[in-house]
């Protein structure tokens, strides 16, 4: 998908300049009006399920290498996009060969030291997931000790129907950009954004460049005329209705701007594949 591989490499490049800038990328900044999230600060002792990924070699050291956002589904169990945990975003083929990839829990400012740091025993990948479209975009990462700083937050099921319907609220958590110009904080921040109907990303998302929006495997979500979403570092965090589960941040055309919503993995379709590898 053009638009996840331009994004992420602008939070790559954000955070490693060095290496961005000889490939010679201009990462589309977004406008200056765009207040991401458009959210407001939270804690992991409010929302105990946001979990972050991170890696200080790849990514740096000052808010805790964070890359990416996760969910804990169970007391060894989180899930992530499966983009966050490819070739791309990790600069490496497999996993083992970035010994520092951690999951963080109970640490709302990255700043800080709080909660814990956690080394990973398994990663599953849907297999298929498309990187090419961003279809089925989950992966599912084993941790080698349980949490003790995060709790499990529920997953929607197929037959969570209505927690789907087009108007339902939603919150979306991460520590991702909340400018869309590269503006990492520190703090975990939430907006409130609610689930939109599939033909707007259908609309917003038809194919080609814009990139492609598959019911099947995604949900779409905002709010009318922008101005609240999730944004680059945010992927792979969590999107719930009513304490539930209901997307993981995936992708979509720059961040908050009116007509181009927020565009999640769809967790009742792969819940069932989820729960087969905890
Ligand atoms: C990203 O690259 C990304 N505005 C996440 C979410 C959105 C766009 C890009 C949705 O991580």
């Amino acid at each position: 998908m053009r638009f996840r591989v331009h994004t992420l490499f602008a939070a790559i490049a954000a955070l490693l300049p060095a290496l961005a800038i000889p490939m010679g990328l201009s990462a589309s900044p977004a406008a200056a009006n765009e207040v991401v999230v458009g959210g407001t600060l939270t804690t992991t002792q409010q929302a105990p399920w946001v979990v972050a990924l991170s890696s200080r070699a790849r990514f740096g050291s000052a808010r805790s290498g964070q890359f990416c956002g996760a969910v804990a589904v169970g007391p060894r169990t989180v899930v992530t996009a499966a983009h966050c945990v490819g070739t791309e975003a990790l600069g490496v083929s497999d996993w083992h060969q970035l010994p520092d990839l951690r999951v963080i829990a109970g640490r709302t400012d990255l700043g800080g030291s709080a909660g814990e740091e956690l080394q990973l025993s398994g990663i599953w990948v849907d297999p298929d997931y498309d990187q090419s479209t961003n279809a089925y975009d989950v992966a599912v990462i084993t941790l080698a000790q349980p949490l003790q700083d995060a709790s499990a937050i529920p997953l929607a099921q197929s037959s969570d129907t209505a927690d789907y319907q087009a108007g339902t609220p939603a919150e979306v958590y991460g520590w991702g950009d909340t400018t869309g110009r590269g503006g990492y904080p520190s703090t975990l921040h939430t907006a409130q954004v609610g689930i939109l109907a599939d033909s707007a990303c259908e609309a917003a998302y038809p194919g080609g460049s814009s990139g492609t929006y598959e019911a099947s495997s995604m949900v779409c979500a905002g709010v009318d005329g922008g101005g609240k979403d999730a944004c680059q570092g945010d992927s792979g965090g969590p999107l719930v209705v009513a304490g539930r589960l209901v997307g993981l941040v995936s992708w979509g055309n720059g961040c908050a701007l009116d007509g181009f919503p927020g565009v999640y993995t769809r967790v009742s379709a792969v819940a069932d594949l989820i729960a087969q590898h905890m």
